[in-house]
């Protein structure tokens, strides 16, 4: 049996099946729970989908509000999508961690958790591995694949990332056949931006520090700029990513002081090849992907927490 018709047949004998996405949703762990979801209801079978934290405005098109607001039942089969580690269910961790069922996941970092495990580091997005649960249960509509679709090319950057293999591509022709909108998940994913993410551009470009003769760019943003220019946090979610395109860059990192703990900062990586982001974030106790990671760390204050920042990834240029 194939993982997919397991996984299908799993939902077809629950009473209820209960999805977890992961901390700072985006658009593969949304588009594949919202996906799942609708599956779910296909093969009769009610379900919810639980976020840990609001999705940004730019996402909020994936969530389907029926399925968040659908109660709970006794006995649900619960399934995470998309999240690597316990930790990453962030505040839905002490309720549901032990109680995870089905973990489907594509991070190569992934730590084992829940009875059973689909983890595929291969796949570029979980939505991929959504796909073929989809496939399976006949849940080939329009809205489905557009979920599935807005999942993939988030991951895959519109398809432009090194994780984007022929299956991405096959998996996208599929759902343009049962009816995606690929123009408009597109624009909606890639093509809008609010004010305020505007103005964090801005201000990753004006505060660019660069190091080991440009192959590394940081940017630190602590919480009082980010009040002086009226920006949130998740306005510079994109900062690192920005920060890859500098001619020269090997390595990008932002480095954000959080508003609600200053001594801890949220440190996003972005890099080229031959560079390991994930490994690199490993050792501050986050993960992610070879190309594209994450961590949170401690220092006393903004000045230290670039240091400590810049000291590590410059090793990875000394080497
Ligand atoms: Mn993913």
């Amino acid at each position: 049996m194939t993982n997919a018709a397991y996984v299908c047949e799993q939902i077809k004998a629950a009473k209820a099946v209960c999805i977890l996405c992961h901390t700072r949703p985006d658009g593969d762990t949304l588009g594949s729970a919202f996906a799942l979801a609708r599956v779910c209801r296909v093969l009769g079978t009610p379900a919810r989908v639980l976020l840990a934290d609001p999705p940004a405005a730019r996402l909020s098109f994936l969530c389907c509000p029926d399925f968040l607001a659908a109660p709970g039942q006794p006995d649900e089969l619960v399934i995470s999508v998309d999240v690597a580690s316990p930790a990453q269910l962030g505040s839905l961790c002490e309720t549901w961690c032990d109680r995870v069922d089905l973990k489907i996941d594509h991070h190569a970092t992934a730590v084992p958790f829940g009875r059973f495990c689909w983890v595929e580091p291969d796949a570029a997005a979980t939505g991929e591995l959504i796909y073929e649960i989809a496939r399976e249960a006949g849940a080939r509509d329009a809205r489905t694949a557009d979920l599935i679709y807005a999942a993939v090319c988030s991951d895959t950057g519109g398809f432009r990332y090194s994780n984007t293999t022929a299956r991405s591509f096959g998996v996208a022709a599929d759902l343009i056949l049962w009816g995606a909108n690929v123009a408009d998940v597109a624009e909606r994913l890639f093509d809008r931006q609010s004010v305020g993410e505007c103005r964090a551009i801005g201000d990753v470009y004006a505060n660019m520090r660069f190091a080991c003769g440009g192959r590394l760019v940081s940017v630190l943003i602590p919480a009082e700029r980010r009040a002086a220019l009226g920006t949130t946090e998740e306005d510079y979610s994109n900062a690192s990513a920005l920060l890859r395109t500098v001619e020269g860059v090997e390595l990008s990192v932002s480095i954000r002081q959080q508003s609600d703990q200053p001594t801890k900062y949220r440190v996003s990586m972005r890099s080229r090849d031959p560079i390991d982001c994930a490994a690199l974030c490993a050792r501050l106790g986050g993960g992610g992907h070879v190309r594209a990671a994450g961590a949170t760390l401690t220092a006393p204050g903004p000045a230290q927490a670039e240091e400590q920042i810049i000291r590590l990834c410059a090793e990875v240029f000394h080497a």
